[in-house]
């Protein structure tokens, strides 16, 4: 089975705590504050590595968590920050974001398209402060530190999309394994029956100072585009090759078949698949020219592949034309003409790259996108009557500050509602209905609410 659709959970290190603490020497018998601050916890980060074709690592493992930062301790002591968990991922995996609860998929995270592309998945929290931190005109004993953050959880779903520079297509048996360890050292399962291949073999090409990535996709068959055969999972994959290498068997080994009407069949599957692909760049290949009585079938391929060129250039012999005029004939089992094919194709993979790059440019920020997203999915909270003037009110942010707070310390609490108020949700509340005294509850906490102006009465001073 090919792997390339997998949902992880991941989850960041929580945020240290602060420490509380005061200084204490032989003769200075009551020192100012110097609790340190929790270390931050490490982030869960999405690493794409070239040297990886599929998303295997993760059919088992699904829960990833990277280390927590560890606590404050007095002196000014801080605590050390969570490391992070890389993960690392196929070249051409597409992040998006998952909701096991209702199994819809969310927002696109990241499409890793580079070597080395990183995004981070689940930020860790951040390390609570230190009681020096709240020392104020009026404070200079502040007896209360924060609790570290609680770091940022849920899943995301890893799609992998192969990214190949050429694809390698054709029927069963047509030598698209053999061809590719012969170019590369990718060392594939070659045999004399169709269909060897189940997952598509990736393998890195060199041909003078240039050097791309090929894979060889599962034999195609007459009705891939509907789903027969295996092929079909693997048009999609490409979708997103640059270069569509097209090997036919000169022998038409596979079932007796006619060279010429398998080239026909491939390319009428790849164009009912997708329009694009009918007008994707393309080399065509004749394999097995070692096998004795191919040169005439070998001869007519030829003049076809030329008539096709002329055509897709638009009738036009001089025009430039999606498809190479060229064919190339070769053997992959003795590796004749093998070499001038792969500078072919990398000479074409180089210039299509080129031109890929004038168009779209560098650097596509999808993480900045997200994470304003997320930021501001993070900050929305709900209000919910609860009836007899009771209120619930949820929302990502504001419950890690209630697990973050310690609410058996009275300044603790102070600041917990300092924040509640800045991010205008006692506003909201009073909107909503809420009056002085009636219950606020907050996951498993309850407490009095507080009208906007009385609490800036009381908690104005704080110099947070
Ligand atoms: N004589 C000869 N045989 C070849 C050549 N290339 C491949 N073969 C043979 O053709 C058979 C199929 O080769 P593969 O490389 O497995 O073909 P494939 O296209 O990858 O086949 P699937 O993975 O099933 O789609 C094997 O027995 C190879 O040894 C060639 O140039 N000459
Ligand atoms: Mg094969």
């Amino acid at each position: 089975m090919f792997i390339d659709k997998v949902r992880i959970h991941v989850k960041g290190g929580d945020g240290g705590a602060g420490c509380m603490s005061f200084r204490r020497e032989a003769h200075v018998p009551k020192g100012g504050p110097d609790g340190g601050d929790g270390g931050h916890g490490g982030d869960v980060i999405l690493e794409a590595d070239a040297s990886l074709s599929s998303l295997i690592d993760y059919r088992f493992k699904h829960h990833f968590k990277a280390q927590r930062g560890t606590h404050g301790k007095g002196s000014r002591m801080h605590g050390a920050r969570g490391e992070d968990l890389i993960l690392k991922v196929p070249v051409g995996t597409v992040v998006h974001e998952y909701f096991e609860d209702s199994k819809e998929t969310g927002e696109l995270i990241a499409d890793l398209t580079h070597d080395q592309e990183r995004v981070t998945v689940a930020s860790g929290g951040r390390g609570g402060r230190g009681n020096t931190h709240f020392v104020t005109s009026t404070r200079r004993a502040p007896s209360f530190a924060e609790l570290g953050e609680p770091s940022t959880e849920g899943w995301v779903e890893l799609e992998m999309k192969l990214m190949a520079d050429a694809a390698l297509v054709g029927m069963p048996s047509a030598g698209k394994s053999s061809l590719i360890s012969k170019m590369s050292a990718a060392r594939p399962k070659i045999a004399d029956y169709p269909f060897t291949t189940l997952v598509p073999n990736l393998g890195v090409c060199r041909s003078g100072d240039l050097s791309f990535v090929a894979a060889d996709i599962p034999g195609l068959i007459e009705g891939a585009s509907e789903g027969r055969g295996l092929g079909h999972e693997f048009l999609r994959h490409i979708e997103r090759t640059a270069l569509i290498v097209h090997v036919v068997d000169l022998t038409g080994d596979w079932e007796g078949r006619d060279p010429l009407s398998d080239y026909e069949i491939i390319n009428r599957e790849l164009a009912l698949y997708a329009d694009e692909l009918a007008a994707r760049p393309r080399i065509v290949v004749a394999n097995k020219i070692d096998v004795a009585g191919t040169e005439e079938v070998c001869k007519k391929l030829a003049e076809r592949v030329k008539a096709d060129s002329i055509a897709a250039a638009g009738g036009n012999e001089f025009a430039p034309s999606p498809i190479d005029p060229k064919l190339y004939c070769i053997s992959a089992l003795t590796g004749e003409g093998v070499d001038g094919l792969k500078a072919a194709i990398a000479t074409k993979v180089h210039e299509l790259r080129e031109a890929a790059r004038d168009e779209i440019g560098e650097g596509v920020q999808y993480e900045h996108v997200w994470e304003l997203k997320r930021e501001k999915r993070d900050r929305h909270f709900d209000i919910t009557p609860l009836g007899g003037g009771v209120w619930r009110v949820s929302g990502p942010q504001v419950e890690r500050w209630v697990v973050q707070t310690d609410w058996e310390n009275e300044e603790a609490i102070a600041f917990f509602q300092h924040r509640f108020k800045r991010a205008g949700i006692d506003q909201a509340l009073e909107k909503a209905g809420a009056v002085d005294g009636d219950e606020i509850r907050i996951l498993e906490m309850a407490f009095d609410f507080e009208s906007a102006q009385t609490a800036e009465d009381i908690f104005g001073e704080l110099d947070l």
